[in-house]
């Protein structure tokens, strides 16, 4: 296999395929696929200035990423493969069935039975714990193997949690048991302030799993200022490669995409995640008991002991 060195790209800024390239989606899976690209983009827009006003926690965003993290979850069948997401593909898992207002439900801190992932829905929740998804992501795959299913499990990580050891351990350990699990590799050149060279002696992630090389074309999560750290020249770059309008650019050259079409694309995107971040918002808040219920089928008597203490004694809460 010859390894994967440097950037692999066949769309050019000006939205041209490179001379000699092909596309192999359809005309309609490129149009589907920009519509989720616009939807992330204009979710990490409405997220962000609501974490800025105190109402959404911490939010960390997908811009310039939006083709890896769509164009990995639309090979996927929602009906029979599995999402295992890091903290980034907010929008795979919204493509594969996750209701947004209940994704948004958590990001506002109504982290109750609202948030639920629903049965039938193929996904992990997201996790923040740097590759500890991926040991799960195995067990998970190696599990549908052994149940004789036709399943892949779609595992996502970042350039930064690939140093960690569950990454090694899991990705060893799917080797070993030749589980169907993709790794999707996504390196963004960050682990918030350090950068890729820091990262790893490697020359190519891609020699350590499918990798997509992309960059991240906003802020790590809204606490962080790149100011301090990023070169804005890297930030240009990046700009002119920006995956939306380069696809965009792309579909207008072949008389697919004109601005009627755009203003009614980003009309209807921004009335869906309206309408999910209103009913979001309905749902009640969190009251301190809560923060015990749905680990334990029963609460061992330690955690008895904290809840009592928080709500108060003989508290009904
Ligand atoms: C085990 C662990 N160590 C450290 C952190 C703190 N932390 C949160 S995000 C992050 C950077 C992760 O970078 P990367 O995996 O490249 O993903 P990206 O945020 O770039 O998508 C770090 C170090 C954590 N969440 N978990
Ligand atoms: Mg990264």
């Amino acid at each position: 296999m010859k390894a994967m060195t440097a950037r692999q790209s066949i769309l050019k800024p000006d939205g041209r395929l490179l001379n000699g390239a092909k596309s192999s989606m359809t005309d309609a899976a490129l149009m589907e696929a920009v519509r989720w690209m616009l939807m992330s983009r204009i979710y990490d827009e409405r997220a962000t200035a609501l974490q800025r006003q105190g109402l959404y926690g911490v939010f960390s965003p997908a811009a310039g990423q939006e083709a890896s993290v769509v164009g990995s979850a639309m090979a996927l069948d929602p009906a029979r493969d599995w999402i295992v997401p890091q903290y980034r593909e907010l929008i795979a898992l919204v493509r594969h069935g996750y209701p947004l207002e209940r994704l948004a439900a958590m990001g506002m801190g109504r982290i109750t039975h609202a948030t639920r992932i629903p049965e039938g829905v193929n996904v992990l929740p997201t996790q923040v714990a740097l590759a500890a998804q991926l040991p799960h992501a195995v067990g998970l795959a190696w599990g549908l193997k052994l149940q004789k299913k036709d399943s892949v499990v779609m595992a996502y990580v970042g350039d930064g949690g690939s140093s960690e050891g569950d990454f090694h351990e899991a990705l060893n350990l799917a080797g070993v048991r030749q589980a169907p699990v993709v790794f999707v590799l996504q390196n963004n050149q960050w682990a918030i302030s350090t950068p890729r060279r820091m990262q790893s002696a490697t020359s190519s992630f891609a020699l350590r799993a499918a990798g997509y090389v992309t960059y991240r074309m906003s802020f790590h999560n809204t606490t962080d200022n790149p100011s301090l750290y990023e070169d804005p020249k890297q930030r240009d770059e990046a700009s002119r490669r920006d995956p939306i309008d380069r696809v965009i650019k792309h579909l207008t050259r072949r008389g697919l995409w004109n601005d009627e079409r755009d203003e009614q694309t980003r009309m209807s995107i921004r009335a869906e995640i309206d309408a999910a971040l209103d009913k979001a918002a309905s749902f009640p808040a969190v009251t301190p008991g809560q923060l015990f219920d749905d680990i334990y089928a029963e609460l061992p008597e330690r955690l008895r002991r904290q809840r009592e203490e928080l709500l108060g004694e003989g508290s009904k809460e």
